[in-house]
């Protein structure tokens, strides 16, 4: 994951807090971003060890500098789309060497954009970054300070933004709808581009200490839904949708990238034994569907058996009751008839 935008909008806090509010004990954790809130002059990576339903999760997260306050704005985001352009090349050199390199594969599955909270619209450099962006990964825009605009206000400026986003052909990420947790991810949509509030602070909200921003009127708390959309994009990024941002970034993103580098460098794409493992997926893919099918089968055969047999059954049950019926009618009758005779005896 990565975070992107203008200088002084809370990326570096904004990862603190996200990582406060994974590892109990953030405080202690040596590589913790910055002790103190200054602004960011580099390229910085940060890695925690996260547990997730029982998985451990290693998140990266790379923090970049944000653009200055200079006139001249112009290229401030290169060395960005530089930075990952460039693991996406480290990882293609990689796999062509067929080497693995999982360890230092830093190709960024999610990338943050930070929008300042002006109210307005997007400004011209968010549109150029943006599209830069959204070429190369999973774009993902926010509001920072999600605090300092009202209800009102945020529910217009997130308008503006898509109405922005969608004129200018930006390509921003999108869960996928997949039948299962419509309803959740309707919502998780529905609240894009989300607002955040980042706070490095604990304060006491009705005797519970609480991620926040404390003011003189009350308090903006990070993980409250009501006060801005942090949980529901810690949801999308580490939960729901963790999965899919990985493999839209290795079956689109660096798809993208790998044939643009061969179409540039003239080569074509027969590198022999990644068609042969390609070839093999497509293979694997084939035969678990053949299985599903056959199983499905197999349950339908399985099942018309079972039926076929409990109807015997109801019929043989019918069958043994009728017997039954008739033996206890003989039975009285036999009776009957001692009774008869009996009677004509005496
Ligand atoms: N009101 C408000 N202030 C915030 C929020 N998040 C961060 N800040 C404040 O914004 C200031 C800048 O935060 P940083 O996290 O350093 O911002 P940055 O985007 O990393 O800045 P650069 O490293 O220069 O790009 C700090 O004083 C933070 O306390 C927020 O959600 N709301
Ligand atoms: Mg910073």
């Amino acid at each position: 994951m990565a975070t992107v935008g203008s200088s002084g909008l809370g990326k570096s806090t904004f990862i603190n807090t996200l990582f406060s509010t994974l590892l109990k004990d953030y405080k202690q954790q040596p590589k913790r971003v910055h002790d103190q809130i200054e602004r960011t002059v580099s390229i910085d990576v940060v890695r925690a060890d996260i547990e997730e339903k029982g998985f451990n999760v290693r998140l990266t997260v790379i923090d970049t500098p944000g653009f200055g306050d200079y006139m001249n704005n112009q290229d401030c985001w290169v060395p960005i789309v530089e930075f990952l352009d460039e693991q996406h090349l480290t990882y293609m050199k990689a796999e062509q060497s067929h080497k693995r390199l999982e360890a230092d594969d830093l190709r960024v599955h999610a990338c943050l954009y930070f929008i300042q909270p002006s109210g307005h619209t997007l400004t011209s450099l968010d549109i150029e970054v943006m599209k830069q962006l959204g070429t190369r990964v999973n774009l993902i825009p926010v509001i920072a300070k999600g605090d300092t605009l009202t209800k009102e206000d945020m529910k217009a400026f997130k308008n503006r933004v898509l109405d922005c986003i969608n004129a200018h052909g930006i390509n921003m990420y999108t869960p996928p709808l997949d039948g299962d947790d419509d309803d959740d991810t309707h919502a998780i949509i529905e609240a894009m581009p989300f607002s955040i509030i980042a706070s490095d602070n604990e304060v006491t909200v009705n005797g519970q200490k609480v991620r926040g921003r404390e003011y003189l009127w009350g308090v903006a708390e990070v993980e409250n839904e009501q006060h801005c959309d942090f949980k529901k994009l810690r949801n999308l990024l580490i939960r729901t949708n963790m999965y899919d941002l990985i493999s839209n970034t290795e079956e689109n993103h660096y798809e993208d990238y790998r044939m643009k580098r061969l179409t540039a460098s003239g080569l074509s794409d027969d590198d022999p034994v990644r068609n042969a493992q390609k070839n093999m997926s497509a293979k694997m893919k084939e035969d678990e569907e053949a299985l599903r099918k056959r199983f499905t089968e197999q349950v339908r055969l399985e099942e018309a058996r079972f039926r076929k047999w409990e109807q015997n059954l109801i019929a043989e049950r019918d069958r043994l009751n009728k017997d039954l019926e008739e033996h206890h009618k003989m039975v009285k009758d036999l009776e009957n008839d001692v009774e008869e005779l009996q009677a004509a005896n005496r």
